[in-house]
């Protein structure tokens, strides 16, 4: 099939395809776009490529999915050639991987960096986005992909004081490109979510004194990070089909590993605790897969989180530092699982001070210090680990405005509905890469990027050879779809932790369960079969049809 771009003059601002962002999913939708002919624009507010690993340079950084399997699988050439280091690669190295990647496949002269895209509306009459820019100009797109992340909006808490504090600020999701040292410092750290967790133990390494400030208590798992060896790296390239295969079709999070084939109550007491005593020393999220019903029965849950809890009690010296530092108050696995290196034996240092912000909320942040409990802890730099607004945060910083003027955050105002996680009714050509309603943060996330990304690209290449104009979630379809995404979720025990999953991190935020816990696999099939049957659920205009409205 000769490549026909969709649109009549790209040279003048006008694409087939504005994406938006250049991180993991917006770079292989590039790649994609070109190379089914499509002229594509890519901005990006970041001055590199990389998205969440771009931001996220915080002291400890890397990720919790092993780097083997958080890599592209598009290419089989990257995929054999690219050496990972370590069994979780550091920021910095993955930070090199995409800009590896951008350079590989000449990513770089479809996207135009430092920019924001501040606002895009459809125009009903001509079947096409206008997208506007930090940089004062408007361009033309026949579709817009948003590739905008899920962590990415890095959010400040709403603390008394804090914009009086004299010492330096940081945000672990909007760290400085300088490193930081913490030498000598009276450093403080609000937040004990991931970031929180890889950034303790480092920072208190360097840190005169280091002041944890932590309202809930989080489960942990360790990392047992450890360098690759070259053989292990050609065990996984040798055996890439499978693992990658496994990883889409039936993993439920995409990461490949053995599947749980019984539930932790079908085992006994000795026979449980050597299982769970063997994912502990092996390490990593693999924790929660030991039993296939962790997810799913309080009791069953109960005995994972006990193990936990009984491990936390042996590692950490002092019994009430401990009994702090002890998750009760939601099932293990409900709040994002931490993995961590030596987090909870950081406690025991001398320097590392924990500060109970649950029973003693922060009062206020003076010029000096963070008071809580009536008590002043003095600081030289402070820490926010404190989160995002996960998922629907970064779509709604940018003003987006679909079929009558409506904007996408007043039709998101109770909560995000999408179809498969993919389109929003009223709301044409707008496509968004693991968006509420998918997978997304459940999942090793390049598995889910790339099966969108090839999803959208499949799409767009049926529009193009049966000259169809449009695309757009029907909203009886979608409705279905958020009623069964809701019911999935609410079949597990995930709703009962105030998770960002819940949008319980954002004051204000909808109560929701945003990504779909049906797995990756079977949504994955899901999304094929809608696909399959000529993209049910979803209304297409043709070409002539949009030639008429303009022409009209
Ligand atoms: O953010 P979080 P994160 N006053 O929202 C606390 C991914 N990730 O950046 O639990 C005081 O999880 C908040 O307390 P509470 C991963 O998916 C991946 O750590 O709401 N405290 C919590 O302790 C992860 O889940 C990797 O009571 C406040 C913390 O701040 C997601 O990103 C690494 C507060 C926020 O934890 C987000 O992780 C890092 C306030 N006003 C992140 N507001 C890897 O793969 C919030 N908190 C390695």
């Amino acid at each position: 099939m000769s490549a026909q771009p969709l649109a009549v003059n790209a040279s003048a601002g006008h694409y087939d395809v504005v994406v938006v962002g250049a991180g993991f999913a917006g770079m292989y939708m590039l790649h994609r776009l070109r190379g089914l002919g499509f002229s594509a624009r890519v901005y990006e507010q970041g001055s590199g490529v990389g998205g969440t690993w771009y931001w996220n340079r915080y002291p400890g950084a890397r990720c919790d999915v092993e780097s083997m399997q958080y890599s592209y699988s598009f290419s089989e050439e990257l995929q054999q050639e690219w050496n990972w280091s370590e069994r979780y690669a550091p920021q910095p190295e993955i930070l090199q991987y995409a800009n590896h990647v951008a350079d590989r496949f000449d990513l770089r002269r479809d996207i135009q960096f430092d920019t924001k895209v501040e606002r895009a509306g459809f125009d009903e009459r001509n079947n096409l986005w206008q997208v506007a820019t930090s940089d004062g100009k408007t361009v033309t797109a026949r579709f817009v992909v948003l590739a905008t992340g899920c962590l990415s909006n890095a959010r400040k808490p709403d603390i008394k004081g804090l914009d009086r504090f004299k010492g330096e600020v940081y945000h672990t999701g909007h760290w400085p490109h300088q490193p930081v040292d913490f030498t000598g410092q009276r450093v403080g750290v609000i937040g004990t979510g991931s970031s929180g967790i890889q950034s303790v133990p480092v920072i208190a390494e360097q840190a005169k004194h280091l002041a944890v400030f932590q309202r809930t208590a989080q489960f942990s798992i360790p990392a047992r990070n450890a360098k690759l060896t070259e053989d292990e790296r050609n065990w996984f390239r040798a055996n890439y089909p499978e693992i990658r295969t496994f990883a889409r079709e039936q993993a439920k999070n995409g990461i490949y590993t053995e599947l749980p084939d019984r539930g932790a109550l079908d085992d006994g007491d000795n026979e449980r605790r050597t299982k769970y005593e063997a994912r502990w020393q092996r390490g990593g999220l693999t924790f929660m897969t030991v039993y296939n019903n962790l997810a799913l029965d309080k009791a069953a849950n109960d005995t994972a989180a006990d193990f936990v809890r009984g491990k936390i009690a042996e590692i950490v010296k002092d019994a009430a530092t401990a009994k702090l530092l002890t998750p009760i108050s939601y099932p293990i696995g409900t709040k994002r699982i931490c993995i961590d290196t030596d987090y909870f034996a950081t406690f025991n240092r001398p320097n590392v001070t924990l500060v109970d912000i649950k029973t003693n909320p922060i009062e206020e942040i003076t010029e000096i210090a963070v008071r809580s409990g009536g008590k002043d802890y003095e600081l030289d730099a402070l820490v926010l680990a404190t989160g995002f607004d996960a998922m629907t945060g970064s779509v709604a910083k940018i003003d987006i405005r679909g079929r009558n003027g409506q904007t996408l955050n007043q039709k998101w105002a109770e909560g995000p509905r999408t179809y498969l996680g993919l389109m929003s009714a009223d709301f044409p050509n707008l496509f968004v890469v693991t968006g509420p309603g998918s997978p997304s943060v459940l999942s090793n996330m390049i598995v889910s990027i790339e099966q969108h990304v090839d999803w959208i690209s499949d799409c767009l290449s049926y529009m193009r050879d049966h000259r169809l104009a449009t695309i757009e979630a029907e909203k009886d379809a979608e409705d279905k779809w958020v009623a069964h995404v809701n019911e999935v979720a609410f079949a597990t025990l995930y709703p009962q932790a105030d998770s960002w999953y819940m949008g319980a991190n954002i004051p204000g935020k909808p109560r929701i369960f945003m990504p779909y816990i049906g797995g990756v696999g079977p949504y994955r099939q899901i999304c094929n079969e809608v696909a399959a049957r000529g993209y049910e659920g979803f209304a297409m205009t043709g070409e002539q049809q949009r030639h008429q409205a303009a022409a009209s």
